[in-house]
């Protein structure tokens, strides 16, 4: 892989705790250049030190419309197993770095788009945001980890549907698909977002890693497996001078108490 990390094409600012990145090449739909995909890859892995949660967006019309197609040269069998391998190791800097990633959606959300979108751990949509996986109609399969993370989303039958024939999912199909968490009006993605990595943030990072990293495995671990891996992970978080000093603030009246919203 020749291509070097376009820094210049993703932002990373820090907002208090929350590392805000953003895909910048508006111009290009923030199609995903290899570029643009080892700078994605290089932020995740180092995050600002103060960062305890993140949000992905994008700048412009739309959050991004995948794979950038013109650089879809012909590649050979090798080539093209490199080109899938590098999408995976950044999608994973994001699904299983150091802090939660909330995903702003709004506009196209396409292709490598959707398997970005897919890697975060929670995904907000505002109103004109739109899903599908064209890779179909450009004779190409998935490479970016999405034949592994949507169907865990969505299903395989929605996304068999998706690719077969070119559907795309407006945001509410997507929200009842249990592709997206949270719906919002036009425009207020970003902000929904923020706001709940701020939650996220507040939480101990001990219970944040132990949710990134132990509750996708202990999903796809035999229940038998799955259950021992919860009591150790259990055990540890509970130690955590952290859980103790939260259970006493609790046990003092000094924390809030869990309310219907
Ligand atoms: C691009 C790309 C791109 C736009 N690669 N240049 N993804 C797709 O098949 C989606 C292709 N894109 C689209 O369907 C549309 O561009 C959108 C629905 C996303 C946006 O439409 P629109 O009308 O706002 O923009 P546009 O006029 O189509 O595009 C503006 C510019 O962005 C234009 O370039 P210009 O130089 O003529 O101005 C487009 O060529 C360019 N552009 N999308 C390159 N994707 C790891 S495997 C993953 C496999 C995939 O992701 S396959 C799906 C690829």
């Amino acid at each position: 892989m020749s291509a070097r990390p376009d820094l210049d094409a993703l932002q990373c600012t820090l907002d208090g705790e929350v590392a805000i990145v953003r895909l910048r090449r508006p111009a290009k739909r923030n199609a995903l250049s290899d570029g643009l995909i080892l700078a994605l890859r290089h932020t995740f892995e180092h995050l600002p030190d103060g960062a305890r949660a993140a949000v992905i967006c994008g700048e412009g019309e739309h959050f991004c419309a995948g794979l950038d197609l013109s650089e879809l040269r012909e590649r050979d069998a090798a080539e093209g197993l490199h080109h899938s391998r590098l999408w995976h190791s950044a999608l994973d800097a994001v699904e299983r770095g150091r802090v939660p990633v909330v995903a702003a959606l709004h506009g196209a959300v396409v292709g490598g788009g959707l398997e970005l979108a897919s890697a975060c751990h929670i995904r907000v949509a505002d109103d004109s945001a739109y899903f599908a996986l064209p890779e179909g109609s450009r004779g190409i399969f998935v490479g970016g980890s999405g034949s592994v993370r949507i169907p865990r989303l969505i299903g395989v039958a929605c996304m068999m549907d998706m690719m077969l024939t070119g559907r795309v999912l407006d945001a509410d199909t997507a929200e009842r698909a249990g592709l997206v968490q949270y719906r919002v009006p036009a425009g207020q993605a970003l902000d929904k977002a923020v706001t709940l990595a701020r939650r996220i943030a507040a939480n101990a990072p001990l219970t944040n890693y132990a949710l990134m990293h132990a509750l996708p495995r202990i999903a796809e671990q035999p229940a038998d497996h799955g259950l021992f891996t919860e009591a150790l992970m259990s055990a540890i978080a509970q130690a955590a001078p952290e859980a103790k000093a939260r259970l006493h603030a609790f046990l003092e009246g000094r924390a809030d108490k869990v309310r219907k919203t």
